[in-house]
């Protein structure tokens, strides 16, 4: 099947042949005796148990998200941070090292600079784009390389080919978060990567109802996090969540390429606006990291960030001027989300950190939705304005 048949693509429910899955609300399932439940438990009969550890719509989930980022498989969480510390705990042990890249969204970065220390886990932050630029930071203690790329909110790129080859030269797993292009514009395990975690409450769901996180990759490394992350830790998504979320990533794909085209479009005037000092988009001509997007990505997604003259108070005054765009964090709804990271998504980050991954205090992020693209422009203008 090509892509677009991918996404979109339902399977007959086994039950009453449904069209669309029913909801399995249920928190556990019945064995017909007691021989069956503990075959299930060896795991030597595939029947679900108790919905922590297995539910139908999460599966069916699972499955579609794993096709549609070439892995083989895929773990559903309750949500994108839920996916992301997930993965750290669930390779990581005492005396093992990181190296994560400066440009990380704020709960990442707090996560790798407070609570994982607690668990004797040490990490350097480097700014890399190439694999020649970490280099020099792995050590023999590195288990995990983790970057986003595009990161939020500058939309810095990171060469993942280049990465993933001297990362699994040196013994170290690569994660990368692919939440800001979603699978249907970037697939890193075809670029070498080990391991993709999603939030899956952006442009996987689409719709701005939920909470929930992906982590795709081998059998090797799926099988043992299903049995001790999402067993014994327990984050796991609802099955009302799931069913929700694989609707949404039906239509991934008019989605993206409706919000993408309206982004290039916003982007360029931006870029030309009297009040706008740089503007942050991949599809720019100017764009610092063009090089890297051809190799990897299928389009340059649809988030933008641009730095206003006047600084914060500039940026304040914006948000609080446009009428159309919604004032809200979380990005990739088909509604377009304006904020402000520096008091809002990456406030967390002290100020010397935030500079040095190149978020101003007048930077706006801008998640470009799928509305009618002359009117988010009259009301991003005469909020400019
Ligand atoms: N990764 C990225 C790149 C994100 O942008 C976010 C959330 C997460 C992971 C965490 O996912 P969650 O647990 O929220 O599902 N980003 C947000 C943002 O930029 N605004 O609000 C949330």
């Amino acid at each position: 099947m090509n892509y677009s048949t991918k996404l979109v693509k339902v399977n007959k429910d086994p039950g009453h042949g449904s069209h669309i899955s029913p909801v399995y609300l249920t928190s556990t399932f019945v064995f017909d005796d007691a021989e069956i439940g503990a075959k299930r438990f060896a795991g030597e009969d595939p029947g679900f148990m108790y919905s922590r550890l297995g539910n139908p719509n999460v599966r069916e989930l699972e499955e579609k998200v794993a096709a549609l980022e070439f892995g083989e498989g895929c773990l559903a969480f309750s949500s994108g941070m839920a996916a992301i510390t997930g993965c750290f705990l669930g390779i990581l042990q005492a005396g093992d090292h990181v190296v994560a890249h400066t440009a990380l969204y704020g709960a990442t970065h707090a996560f790798l600079t407070t609570t994982i220390k607690k668990f004797g886990i040490d990490v350097t932050f480097v700014p890399f784009k190439t694999g020649e630029e970490l280099e020099p930071h792995i050590t023999d203690r590195t288990k995990v390389v983790y970057f986003e790329t595009p990161s939020n909110p500058t939309l810095s790129l990171v060469d993942m080919e280049s990465v993933a080859a001297i990362s699994r030269q040196k013994g170290a797993l690569t994660i990368v978060d692919n939440t800001f292009l979603s699978p249907y514009l970037q697939n890193p395990i075809l670029h070498g990567i080990d391991i993709v975690v999603h939030s899956a409450t952006k442009y996987l769901s689409g719709h701005g109802y939920l909470i929930g996180g992906l982590v795709i990759s081998r059998k090797d490394i799926i099988d043992p996090m299903r049995k001790e992350v999402q067993k014994n830790m327990g984050a796991n998504l609802s099955p009302m969540d799931a069913w929700l979320l694989y609707q949404g990533i039906r239509t991934l794909h008019i989605r993206m390429d409706r919000s993408q085209e309206n982004a290039q479009i916003l982007a360029q005037r931006l870029a030309n606006h009297k009040a706008v000092d740089k503007v942050y988009f991949p599809g720019l001509a100017n764009f610092e990291d063009k090089n890297i997007m051809e190799k990897q990505m299928k389009g340059p997604g649809a988030m933008i960030s641009f730095i206003l003259k006047g600084g914060y108070e500039t940026g304040v005054k914006l948000m609080n001027s446009v009428k159309l765009s919604t004032l809200a964090v979380s990005l990739g709804d088909v509604g377009t989300l304006i904020q402000h990271p520096a008091s809002m998504t990456h406030a967390i980050i002290p100020k010397e950190e935030r500079e040095k991954a190149g978020i101003d205090d007048g930077l706006v992020r801008f998640s470009v939705g799928i509305e009618d693209v002359e009117d988010i422009w009259k009301d991003l203008e005469m909020a400019l304005g």
